[in-house]
């Protein structure tokens, strides 16, 4: 049964759907699925594979599902939400316990998550959320306050610029367009500068949360934009790309360009600490114990509460320093 699922999964057009066996699970292909063994099935609809967060992210889950005894199907969108709207559809007819995933975008998920509703499974946002009007279509929302994020890295430059007059121009690079961490990262760092009209941002544009946009983008600002004093990028992937950038036009990251990201994951705490980078706002990608930990509780009709944020830090150079023998991710 699990090989037929398997397959027919892949004849859909999934990629990487993966079935975990549990903690001493035989392997028997005869056997079934999760149901008739009482594991709990989960499936999860992953964004893709873009950064460094998003692959810690994955481990995270992959790895918590396991230590939990869970079957759990995996399925990489490749950031199309065609692709998880399709996965999605498929954990409703493959009637999986639980159903969690990771939108690209905010928008157009009421049909599909009124279909799992209807099913009578239950659904869980993990990290990235939706704009749905009604509520009731999933259990809850685990991820991380982006506005937040936003507003710190605004709050820090601000006090950089305390008591001065002089213009502050500053680049920025949005993550994917229409996805919660790009809309909300940019509106909490624009709140935060607002009541300082001397910093400025001077261009806004969209390097998708990788690395290699993140690098290409910023060659083009840089011979459209003379006079940048700082880039805010929306995820450490894009900075580090765009540090390369900045080099390469002979420009010196940190210094002649102060840099401010987001996640914290260890490449970018390499460059902070190596003064290429000069301040980072945590957004933790390790959501899968929690996840498993939900995902049991919704499943045996427990009341979970709506909105579960994950807890975060920022960190200077000096912190940095100090925080990247043990760091995780
Ligand atoms: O910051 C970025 C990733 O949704 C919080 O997605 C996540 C973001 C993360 O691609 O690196």
């Amino acid at each position: 049964m699990v090989r037929v699922k398997v397959m027919a999964a892949a004849l859909t057009g999934l990629l990487a759907v993966s079935t975990l066996a549990g903690c001493g699970g035989g392997g028997d292909s005869g056997s079934g699925g999760g149901k008739d063994d009482g594991k709990l099935v989960l499936g999860f609809s992953q964004v893709g594979a873009e950064s460094g967060w998003r692959t810690a992210n994955t481990k995270s889950i992959q790895d918590a599902a396991a230590a939990a005894g869970y079957e759990l199907k995996f399925s990489d969108a490749q950031g199309k939400q065609e692709k998880q709207i399709e996965a999605i559809r498929s954990f409703i007819t493959q009637k999986v316990d639980v159903i969690a995933f990771s939108p690209v975008v905010t928008s157009g998920w009421d049909s599909v998550l009124k279909d799992a509703k209807d099913a009578g499974i239950p659904v869980i946002l993990t990290d990235r959320a939706v704009d749905s009007q009604d509520k009731s279509l999933y259990k809850t929302f685990l991820g991380s306050d982006f506005v937040k994020e936003g507003k710190e890295a605004g709050d820090w430059l601000v006090k950089q610029n305390e008591g001065k007059t002089d213009p502050v121009n500053v680049v920025e690079l949005q993550g994917t367009v229409g996805a919660a961490p790009a809309i909300d990262r940019q509106k909490g760092f624009a709140e935060a500068i607002k009541a300082n009209p001397n910093i400025k941002i001077v261009k806004s544009q969209s390097g998708n949360f990788t690395r290699a946009e993140g690098k290409t983008v910023m060659e083009g600002i840089l011979q459209s934009t003379p006079d940048i004093d700082v880039l805010y990028a929306h995820n450490d992937d894009m900075g580090l790309g765009a540090i390369e950038a900045i080099e390469a036009a002979g420009k010196k990251p940190g210094k002649d360009i102060q840099i401010i990201t987001v996640d914290a994951v260890k490449d970018g705490m390499q460059a902070l600490a190596d003064g290429k980078i000069n301040f980072i706002v945590e957004c933790s990608p390790l959501l899968g114990p929690q996840l498993m930990d939900l995902a049991k509780k919704v499943k045996a009709g427990e009341t979970v509460d709506p909105r579960i944020l994950t807890e975060e830090t920022t960190f200077t150079q000096e912190q940095a320093k100090a925080a990247l023998p043990d760091r995780k991710y």
